[in-house]
């Protein structure tokens, strides 16, 4: 058996290089420059994005085929998705191992994570279990770490206790993040008490979200915590002190466009002043700046004045007008 070759780069041109030797690249998307693609395609970010997931093809249609010759290119961060592709492209374990209960769970928190509680589907926990692996980097280790986690999460599964430290850890996680809440804001800026049972409430989110009561919440937290957050508000406006820099965000591009039009926050960034932007549905302030917790009042006090413009709140089913 040949063995696996996993080459990362931040390179578009180099990227396209190993493609051109021979190289599958998985996830290979570069910003601007697109995609760098193979002979099976195996992206869909960006303008790829009518493709299905990596993991999903490669586990249901693909497994094996690089079997043979298992050179990849790959960039960015070591997330399941990219990983199970590889392991399933190159045939690491027995293709009866990869359930696909497995494949769809991993597709579906890849594609559209937030409402997505783990803990209650079928192979959950195996999931969260990958996504907590220490020194998982966007580097070649870091690929290989990650594959050598997934063929044993696979090929061996994980002991009882290892399940109890993985549930009791994500525990903790949504803990802190509901201790991240700063503030919940109502149409007209006024503070609203947070609910006591946010984690058991629906995500906000769908064209119904123009008449609710509180659209934004201000969070400042150490962990990732959207998933929790949008519980609270189809808006989550988040400071992460340690980086400085302010992050915000709706739960899809339904509701992002429910609230800010078509392109959803794009629609928004230029407001918010020189060098914010990201997506429809995710971005923040400019690459470099360094911001304030009072600078994430301030981002969600500016969005409820161009909603206010735009005229929210609305009774539901209402459909955008742009603001005048
Ligand atoms: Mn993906």
């Amino acid at each position: 058996m040949n063995p696996l070759v996993i080459a990362h780069t931040h390179d578009y041109d180099t990227a396209c290089r190993l493609r051109d030797d021979g190289y599958e690249p998985v996830e290979c998307a570069f910003g601007q420059h697109g995609s760098v693609l193979g002979k099976y395609a195996l992206d869909h970010h960006g303008t790829e994005s009518h493709r299905e997931g990596v993991a999903l093809r490669a586990c249901r249609d693909l497994y094996g085929a690089r079997k043979r010759d298992p050179r990849f290119v790959v960039t960015g961060t070591p997330d399941a998705d990219a990983v199970l592709a590889i392991v399933a492209l190159a045939g690491l374990v027995p293709k009866a191992n990869i359930a696909e209960s497995f494949y769809r769970l991993v597709d579906r928190q890849d594609v559209d994570p937030i409402g997505l509680d783990l803990f209650s589907e079928t192979s959950g926990v195996e999931l969260a279990w990958f996504n907590q692996r220490p020194d998982i980097y966007p580097n070649e280790a870091g690929f290989r770490r990650a594959v050598s986690e997934m063929t044993h999460l696979l090929e061996v599964g994980i002991a009882p206790e290892e399940r109890e430290r993985a549930i009791a850890s994500d525990r903790g996680r949504r803990r802190r993040a509901l201790e991240g809440i700063i503030g919940l804001y109502t149409w007209r800026g006024g503070r609203r008490e947070m609910p006591p049972d946010v984690e058991h409430r629906p995500v906000c989110r769908g064209p119904g979200v123009g008449s609710t009561e509180a659209p934004v919440v201000v969070v400042q937290s150490t962990v990732w915590g959207f998933d929790v957050w949008y519980r609270m508000a189809p808006i989550v406006v988040s400071f992460a002190a340690r980086q400085a820099k302010v992050t915000l965000g709706c739960p899809d591009r339904e509701t992002a466009e429910a609230l800010f039009g078509p392109g959803g926050l794009q629609n928004l960034w230029p407001h918010l002043g020189v060098g914010w932007g990201g997506r429809e549905t995710v971005g923040g302030s400019p690459r470099g700046a360094r911001l304030a917790a009072s600078d994430a009042e301030h981002t969600a006090r500016t969005v409820l004045e161009y909603l206010e413009g735009a005229g929210f709140p609305r009774p539901a089913g209402g459909s955008f007008a742009p603001p005048s």
